[in-house]
């Protein structure tokens, strides 16, 4: 079927671009004899479900890529599934990278000169270029409902194996549906009967009981956190050893409406990055702070506009006051000058 009428029997209240992306899409992964299934580095349930959704929806010798393993919460997923951490022993014909916009959360994966397919959300880097077909939608939730918009559309048949890991990914991308809108309602309302009776499964996964060393990361966090203000908005900046993003949800729900929260890596500075929509209509988190942040330390940002990461490679910041250098970049992006709240 060519890609044209493809998209217009599929063109279900999509809109136009988003069919043209899923006709392009569906016939290279129907084409797909090996396909090579990437993850962002330190998969979570988002972009591990996507992958292992689509490896069961596909007619193929799929091999899953976790570069950097699979983030705590996501482990459960994937107790029997083997998984490789990157490209160089596997001969894949297709890269299908899910959730991951740039080769830079891929790494050490390099799809240079590879077929490659791309199903993301997030904003734009330089994987979409590179890409032989892309679809791309920066306003979905999770990429996990973007494979089933693609599952859908190209009538592949919906077991439990692609539904449960599917609806896992958009109930997490989404806060369990807190910020969902009713698209994604609608599509764990479409997936939910097809898990086969694993709501038990869903339960266990999406335990609010703090994982191990999550409850203390949220109290140092919090314990360590220096708060400013710029006018009424107030900014909040810490460091831990790890759970950073659990770690920027508890300075959020503390009341701060930018929470920046960093950890020492091996080799660099990670800095993940939680805000309020008010505050990304000033400077979006995925699309201008954290790039710019990660960019003025020789290193790299991307996300979403209330969400995202940064990484900062260069020396100067690892001996520096690293907390004094991300309240500048946050000051350099709004434009506004930030004073401790406690003056
Ligand atoms: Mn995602």
């Amino acid at each position: 079927m060519d890609s044209r009428s493809l998209a217009q029997r599929y063109n279900r209240g999509l809109r136009h671009a988003d069919s043209m992306a899923v006709a392009d899409v569906v016939p290279r992964l129907e084409a797909a004899d090996r396909p090579l299934l990437v993850t962002h580095q330190h998969a979570d349930r988002d972009s591990l479900g996507s992958a292992l959704g689509l490896a069961a929806l596909l007619d193929a010798d799929a091999t899953i890529c976790t570069p950097n393993g699979v983030a705590g919460p996501a482990q459960s997923l994937v107790e029997n599934t083997e998984m490789v951490g990157s490209s160089r022993d596997v001969d894949a014909d297709v890269i299908v990278v899910l959730d991951a916009p740039s080769t830079e959360r891929i790494a050490p994966v390099d799809p240079t000169g590879e077929q490659l397919v791309l199903v993301d959300h997030h904003t734009q880097g330089d994987l979409a270029e590179m890409a032989t077909a892309s679809l791309i939608d920066e306003d979905a939730r999770s990429t996990a409902e973007l494979v089933y918009r693609v599952a859908t559309a190209a009538d592949w048949p919906l077991t439990s194996a692609a539904a449960f890991p599917l609806v896992v990914g958009i109930l997490d991308d989404t806060g369990f549906l807190q910020s969902a809108a009713p698209d994604q309602i609608r599509y764990v309302c479409e997936l939910l009967p097809l898990i086969d009776g694993r709501e038990g499964d869903l339960a266990e996964l999406f335990d609010p009981t703090p994982q191990p060393g999550e409850r203390m990361a949220r109290l140092k966090a919090t314990a360590r956190a220096r708060f400013y203000r710029a006018g009424p908005g107030v900014l909040g900046i810490s460091h831990v050893g790890g759970f950073e993003t659990a770690a920027a949800h508890a300075l959020r729900e503390a009341g701060v409406d930018c929470a920046l929260v960093w950890s020492e890596q091996s080799d660099h500075v990670r800095v993940v990055g939680r805000c309020s929509a008010a505050f990304a209509d000033t400077a979006s988190l995925g699309e201008e702070l954290l790039p710019a942040l990660g960019t003025a330390h020789d290193g790299s940002g991307g996300g979403h506009h209330t969400a995202g990461v940064a990484r900062l490679d260069d020396e100067a910041v690892r001996g520096a006051d690293r907390t004094e250098a991300i309240k500048r970049a946050v000051e350099e992006r709004t434009g506004s000058q930030f004073h401790p709240l406690d003056e």
